[in-house]
């Protein structure tokens, strides 16, 4: 068996998206391998959902955690020891719902983890409410008249919260997410990558297929990148911004590391106490 899955029975639909996810994500991590990264240096996170299950199916370490709490937990063990490379896995309703606040300090922050957002525009563990990310007019059991507010668009939210990456990507096209993976996750900064995922009880893979779209070119600006986020259509995939900017663990201590460099316990306690002295 591949050594980067795990034996867990795996529970997703057949035909779903998030199968093509784990398998970028596969390619992703061992390609970058090839270029240094130790796989004992990887930790992931996840919220729930259907998309959360990836952490039962990688064989990785990490915290499968609260619903929206993914992104916290990838902020706070990063803090811990920023020598790990932190991913975090999140679905639309988890990590633009509940989990928005975290997502966007996240970004704010730029935060040295990358986050992949399974986006089927719906709660479909929860079986078919509609998510922050569903169109108006889309008919779930929740919204059986169909759904009438504006959904988010996720490029230009993360754009204009701080991210330093932000990408769309498809899982019907491997080779693309692959590559898109490779480069959020070798980024030096908050990389959010948006996965546009078939839930197929509620969505038909046409519906994507015959509508995906690549951007011509990836723009160079602040103000580019969000005149192109809000003009692209939802099924426009590419890299929509990259740039750099301070780190939020390096702003915090510079490049000490609060594991690898811990006082003893002895040197700690006569800190607190200095720190105590009237
Ligand atoms: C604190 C908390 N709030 C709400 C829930 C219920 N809940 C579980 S999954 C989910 C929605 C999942 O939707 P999404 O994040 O889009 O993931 P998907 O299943 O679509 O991959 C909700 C509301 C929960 N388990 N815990
Ligand atoms: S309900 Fe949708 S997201 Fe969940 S496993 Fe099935 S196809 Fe995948
Ligand atoms: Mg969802």
């Amino acid at each position: 068996m591949d050594e980067l899955r795990t034996s867990a029975e795996v529970t997703w639909c057949p035909g779903c998206g998030n199968f093509a996810i784990r398998t970028a994500v596969q390619n992703a991590i061992l390609e970058l391998e090839k270029d240094g990264l130790k796989r004992e240096e990887i930790v992931i996170t996840t919220g729930i959902g259907c998309h959360a299950k990836i952490f039962d199916y990688l064989n990785l370490s990490g915290i499968y955690g609260l619903h929206g709490r993914n992104s916290s937990n990838a902020e706070g063990i990063k803090i811990a020891n920023p020598n790990l490379k932190v991913i975090t896995f999140s679905g639309d309703g988890n990590g633009l719902a509940e989990g928005l606040e975290h997502t966007l300090f996240a970004a704010k922050r730029n935060q040295d983890i990358t986050m992949i957002l399974h986006n089927n525009s719906v709660y479909a563990l929860t079986t078919g409410q509609y998510s922050p990310l569903t169109d108006p007019g889309w008919k779930g059991p929740s919204t059986p008249k169909g759904t009438f507010e504006i959904p988010f668009n996720a490029m230009s939210l993360l754009i204009e919260a701080g991210a330093t990456f932000v990408a769309r990507s498809y899982s019907g096209d491997i080779k693309h997410l692959t590559e898109t993976l490779i480069k959020a996750i070798k980024h030096k900064g908050f990389s959010f990558i948006e996965v546009l995922q078939p839930a197929v009880p509620y969505h038909k893979w046409e519906e994507y297929k015959d509508n995906i779209q690549y951007l011509d070119k990836q723009p160079d600006s602040h103000e580019e990148a969000m005149i192109t986020a809000k003009k692209a259509s939802k099924f426009t995939t590419g890299i929509f911004y990259q740039t750099e900017r301070g780190l939020f663990h390096k702003g915090l201590y510079g490049d000490f590391n609060p594991i690898k460099n811990s006082l003893s316990r002895e040197k700690r306690i006569e800190k607190i106490k200095e720190l105590l002295k009237p």
